[in-house]
């Protein structure tokens, strides 16, 4: 299966993250992409599709903020990566603010998500990649993956978080949906993909189903608890799976084929994978014990679904496991 990156992508490298009350080193690495690299092979650069596809997703105002975020930063004569420190509560106004703590406030769903100089550049490119494999996937590839990095399911319509800009597999189901196929996405990042249900909270064309760690005890709390369901036109498109600590293959896989049976109910014709390794028992953030040959028989159980499928990467942070982990998925999703 064809991998599509673009070197750019690596550009994007805060120093750390605020975390449990003090800074420290930030988890997504460039590292990632390049162990995922070496253990994948060489991949196909993918073309440059332009602002279209993203601003279908994400707001005017934050893709602007985005682009400039950083440079106001050092405007206004801070160092470093740019951190925001105060948030609007949950259904505050809305007012246009100028100064960079603001923003950074109004754009934001947390602490963990540093905006360095080569971010934009790196999220750019990473949805373009998503792009680029569901190109492959239309053009008739059984399955594509794309090598996001920064990864995307955090991230909301105007808001970035959990080390997420673009949501690179919302923007790959829209095109999808918009090229008239029927797109289920299917998350199992160890943590919820917040973004992403947000986004097609209210939409009955796309199904969202996340399997993850119960917000209860983890990231990102306020998003992925079970009665979580959608509304409106998406009433009943929203499934979502909360798993305890813990969880080990033998008992992700029954809510596994919870999922996958939702799925092939929605009558999806194209499946987008939200590809998260951070399950892994050895992930040093994460609490699931997911072993390395299990991502192959997960890959298997997915790819028995019979669609067409795009895989695009969230997280994963156990860097010299990742390699051998991201390949056991794609050789079980038909290499
Ligand atoms: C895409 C994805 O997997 N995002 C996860 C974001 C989780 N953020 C909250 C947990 C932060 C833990 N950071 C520890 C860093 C140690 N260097
Ligand atoms: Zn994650």
């Amino acid at each position: 299966m064809k991998t599509f990156f673009h070197p750019d992508q690596l550009l994007h490298a805060p120093v750390q993250e605020l975390h449990n009350g003090g800074f420290v080193p930030f988890a997504e690495v460039p590292a990632r992409a390049a162990a995922i690299l070496a253990a994948v092979g060489d991949p196909v650069l993918p073309r440059d599709a332009g602002m279209a596809p993203i601003a279908a997703v994400h707001d005017g105002d934050y893709l602007a903020f985005l682009q400039v975020a950083h440079r106001d930063w050092l405007a206004a004569g801070r160092h470093g990566d740019a951190h925001g420190y105060a948030w609007p509560v949950v259904r505050r106004r809305a007012l246009s603010l100028d100064r960079i703590d603001a923003r950074l406030g109004r754009f934001s769903m947390d602490a963990s998500t540093p905006i360095a100089p080569g971010s934009w550049t790196s999220a750019y490119w990473g949805a373009q990649s998503a792009l680029g494999a569901l190109g492959a996937v239309l053009g008739g590839d059984p399955a594509a993956f794309a090598l996001c990095r920064p990864p995307g399911h955090h991230a909301g319509r105007d808001y970035l978080g959990g080390y997420c800009f673009l949501n690179n597999a919302a923007i790959a189901a829209e095109a999808a949906t918009a090229a008239g196929r029927r797109v289920a996405i299917l998350d199992v990042d160890y943590h919820h993909g917040n973004g992403t249900q947000d986004i097609f909270w209210d939409r009955g064309d796309v199904f969202f189903a996340s399997i993850h760690a119960d917000p209860r005890t983890d990231y990102p709390f306020f998003w992925g608890h079970a009665d979580e369901v959608g509304e409106r036109a998406g009433a009943g498109a929203t499934l979502n799976l909360p798993l305890p600590q813990g969880t080990d293959w033998t008992q992700y896989r029954p809510a596994l084929d919870r999922a996958l049976s939702a799925i092939r109910a929605f009558g999806a014709d194209l499946m987008v994978v939200s590809f998260g390794a951070d399950t892994f028992a050895g992930d040093p953030i994460s609490q699931f014990r997911i072993e390395t040959a299990d991502y192959r028989a997960m890959a298997r159980q997915i790819a028995a679904a019979g669609m067409p499928m795009l895989v695009v990467m969230e997280g994963g942070y156990a860097v010299d496991a990742l390699g051998a982990n991201v390949a056991a998925f794609l050789e079980g999703m038909g290499g």
